[in-house]
């Protein structure tokens, strides 16, 4: 009797989770750590460079400081959109694929930034200079034509994740982020509130006609001092399914009560919103680069993850080649022991 139960029982979750798509299955599964209220820990290019190290295997920065990797490995797809071999930061896609499937098997998570190339002009993110750089795109022929020649090749790299089983793994993308500040060429200062959302609604639809049914959205705009900003270039609750928020605490201590307003603002804004519509939160960019408060993570992240609720919070890269551009510690770093007690506090969880 048990056994039928049980077989009746596996045979209707089996059922179930074959009949949601690999986005479906991982909204569900951040869904459901988010009610844990325990927030994933992430961080940029984890596995593939650190501190003082670039292409080894099986290492990271997090991994050798607390014993763990992070619970969610951020990735950027820029140089994507030219069929590169290797991302803006040097980063082989081949790896980061590898690297994905290697995340989702120990039961993390994978999120995608896209600091692209300008479908017409070839100009990197920050050159903002050129006003008609978004309305080319999505209001002349030439431009649309290159920009699907570009989302063709984002979503190609979508469909190719696989897991050993060769099914498609879920993964989180936030296209287009940072757009209320002025320093990406789709920054609100550069594009019209229209262009922007038509930039979303014409990559959401070549992906849903290319059937990429692993993507999970965010929108992440950057710090906003209200919720008018925060939604003024929100596409829609079709288009997105996680409402983040980036914001970076710049000048260590005499920062902090800036940082401090800034994310907490921000964050109770996206936490508003996304209760009123289903949706999940995250922290999606932060990050004091340097570390120049060893009490970092403990004494300032912590308490905004305590008092904030998110799904996850994803820190930026400890750069290799730049020795001041770093998010995390490493093993001696004076932030170190800091971190340790950041990964052993009840409230933060990392891959295991
Ligand atoms: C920035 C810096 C750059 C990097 C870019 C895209 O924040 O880390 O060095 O090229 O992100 O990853």
């Amino acid at each position: 009797m048990r056994n039928i139960v049980l077989g009746t029982i596996m045979a209707a979750t089996s059922l179930m989770t074959s009949a949601l798509t690999p986005a479906e299955n991982l909204k569900a599964r951040l869904a459901e750590s988010a009610a844990s209220r325990q927030v994933m820990f992430g961080h940029h290019d984890d596995p593939v460079y650190g501190h003082t190290w670039n292409g080894d295997e099986g290492r990271s920065d997090v991994k050798e400081t607390v014993g763990a990797y992070p619970a969610v490995m951020s990735w950027d797809l820029g140089g994507i959109e030219n069929s590169d071999a290797n991302n803006l930061d040097g980063v082989s896609f081949d790896r980061m694929r590898r690297e994905i499937a290697a995340q989702d098997a120990r039961g993390g998570v994978n999120t995608f930034s896209w600091h692209l190339r300008n479908a017409v002009t070839d100009a990197d993110s920050w050159t903002t200079a050129d006003s008609l750089a978004v309305s080319r795109l999505v209001n002349t022929e030439e431009g649309r034509a290159a920009y699907m020649r570009q989302l063709d090749r984002l979503a190609d790299f979508f469909l190719s994740l696989n897991d050993a089983e060769g099914n498609r793994i879920g993964v989180i993308f936030r296209p287009w982020h940072e757009h209320t500040g002025g320093w990406f060429w789709w920054g609100a200062p550069n594009c019209s509130v229209d262009d922007y959302i038509a930039l979303w609604t014409m990559m959401r639809e070549r992906f849903n006609e290319r059937g990429v049914d692993n993507v999970v959205w965010a929108y992440s705009p950057d710090r906003c001092q209200s919720v008018a900003q925060y939604m003024e270039r929100y596409p829609g609750d079709e288009y997105v399914d996680i409402l983040g928020a980036d914001v970076y605490h710049f000048n260590g201590s005499e920062g902090l009560a800036q940082y401090m307003a800034d994310a907490t603002r921000t964050l109770n804004i996206a936490a508003r919103e996304a209760k009123k519509r289903g949706k999940i939160v995250a922290f999606t960019e932060t990050g004091s680069e340097s570390l120049p408060m060893a009490g970092w993570y403990t004494e300032v992240l912590l308490p905004i993850l305590k008092a904030n609720p998110v799904c996850y919070v994803t820190v930026w890269r400890n750069a290799h080649d730049n020795p001041n551009h770093f998010y995390t510690p490493w093993p001696g770093h004076p932030a170190a022991n800091d971190f340790k007690e950041f990964y052993h506090n009840p409230v933060t969880k990392f891959a295991k």
